[in-house]
């Protein structure tokens, strides 16, 4: 077995054992959310802040991500908002500066989409594993392959907002903020995020970034940004900023710890200049085995394997090729896409493949066509984004 198989199984059972035990978790929960939440769908990392994510073989049923099934990821405990007392501050290069409140952005027309959010932190835990025995471990939420979702997104486009304000000459990022509160370095700060004002000012079609008001149907729950969050459909989703208090239109990428410093791409470790590269906005392929689940026994012969692949954040972007090995990649298999294929969501696919005693572990590459394709190694990050190297499955065949 390998290291990663091992470290992978400890985490998860060390959550769901802590979850288990009754006695913690009401003490461990926030006010307002139900506890059968934190029990029944999501593996919470960590229950303060809340940072949750499905098991695989449950996010993979429907194309559709249900709001339970849907991952958290949350830097701080929920603010609780009074809707009748939301304000949202719209200001910076701007002519008219203005403050929406919560109805005021609900009676604008309501533009409904479904993308996929995916964090950066998807897969982390992967950058433990035995390829990286010679560099420092990765921290952070120890993710495995389940923050990414698919939901139904309705709310007032981000470029509606941005026409009642009238943005001035020379603006190019639009930076947001959220009403959480993160300590950090001394002080506290809420969660920022930033985009480039051509994706901001993007008013049709399914790629149209959203002030958002309604998940899948209903009202937004607390933990994915009651009452209004941003929606960056093909962006990561630390750019969808939920509890969205205001937006700031300027020349440069917002000065926010989580667009300057964090979510970046930094190789360089002593000392860490977090100036080597630029914030991350698109994401890149991504693709995960989720039928059977990693450490299964399997019997020798056909495997049905199922799972999701999310093609890069380009206009028009769609998978391309996916292929499964149960061979080490000596020879490959082609999966079927299965179900609904739209701009900047995921798609589900099925596979069919041989193993046998030799079968250590099933291996999933992925292409799009945009020709972004998923790499068989990837380099170690400081801070373990974007992983996207093959998925490794590691099985034992009788
Ligand atoms: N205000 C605020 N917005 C936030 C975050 C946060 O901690 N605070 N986390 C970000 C990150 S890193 C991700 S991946 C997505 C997760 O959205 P979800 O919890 O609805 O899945 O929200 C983003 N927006
Ligand atoms: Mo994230």
């Amino acid at each position: 077995m390998t290291r990663s198989s091992i470290s992978r199984r400890t985490v998860l059972q060390t959550a769901s054992g802590l979850l288990v035990a009754g006695g913690l978790a009401p003490a461990l929960a926030f006010q307002n959310e139900p506890r059968e939440e934190i029990e029944k769908d999501l593996i919470f990392r960590s229950v303060k802040p809340r940072n949750g994510e499905p098991e695989l073989a449950k996010l993979v049923k429907s194309w559709q991500t249900p709001t339970e099934l849907f991952y958290v990821r949350s830097h701080a405990p929920n603010p609780v908002i009074d809707p009748r007392q939301f304000k949202l501050r719209v200001e910076g290069m701007v002519r008219r500066p203005r403050t929406f409140s919560f109805d005021e952005i609900k009676q604008m027309p309501t533009v409904s989409t479904t993308a996929t959010l995916t964090c950066a932190g998807n897969r982390r835990s992967e950058y433990n594993g035995p390829e990286y025995q010679d560099v420092p471990s990765v921290s952070g939420v120890q993710w495995e392959g389940g923050t990414i979702g698919n939901a139904t997104w309705a709310g007032t486009l981000l470029a509606s907002v941005l026409k009642q304000v009238e943005v001035t000459e020379g603006a190019k990022h639009i930076w947001f903020e959220g009403l959480d509160q993160i300590p950090k370095k001394g002080s506290v700060i809420g969660f920022g995020g930033s985009i480039p004002i051509e994706k901001a000012m993007v008013a049709e079609g399914p790629g149209a970034p959203l002030l958002s008001h309604t998940m899948n149907g209903a009202q937004l729950t607390p933990d994915h940004g009651y009452p209004l969050r941003m929606v960056v459909p093909g962006y990561i989703g630390a750019r969808s900023v939920k509890w969205l208090g205001k937006i700031v239109v300027s020349d440069r990428p917002s000065p926010n710890h989580y667009v300057a410093t964090a979510y970046k791409i930094v190789k360089k470790t002593s000392p860490l200049d977090w100036s080597e590269s630029g914030p991350i906005y698109r994401f890149p392929i991504n693709a995960a085995i989720c039928t059977p689940s990693a450490g299964s026994t399997l019997n020798a012969g056909s495997v049905n394997l199922s799972g999701y692949a999310l093609p890069s954040g380009r206009n028009g972007s769609s998978i391309k090729d996916l292929l499964v090995s149960a061979d080490d990649g000596k020879t490959w298999t082609r999966g079927e896409m299965i179900g609904k294929k739209q701009d900047f969501c995921w798609q589900l696919w099925n596979a069919q493949i041989k193993v046998n005693a030799n079968t250590k572990e099933i291996l999933l590459r992925a292409t799009d066509s945009t020709g972004d394709f998923m790499p068989a190694r990837i380099p170690w990050n400081a801070k373990g984004y974007l992983r996207n190297s093959w998925y490794r499955l590691p099985v034992t065949v009788k």
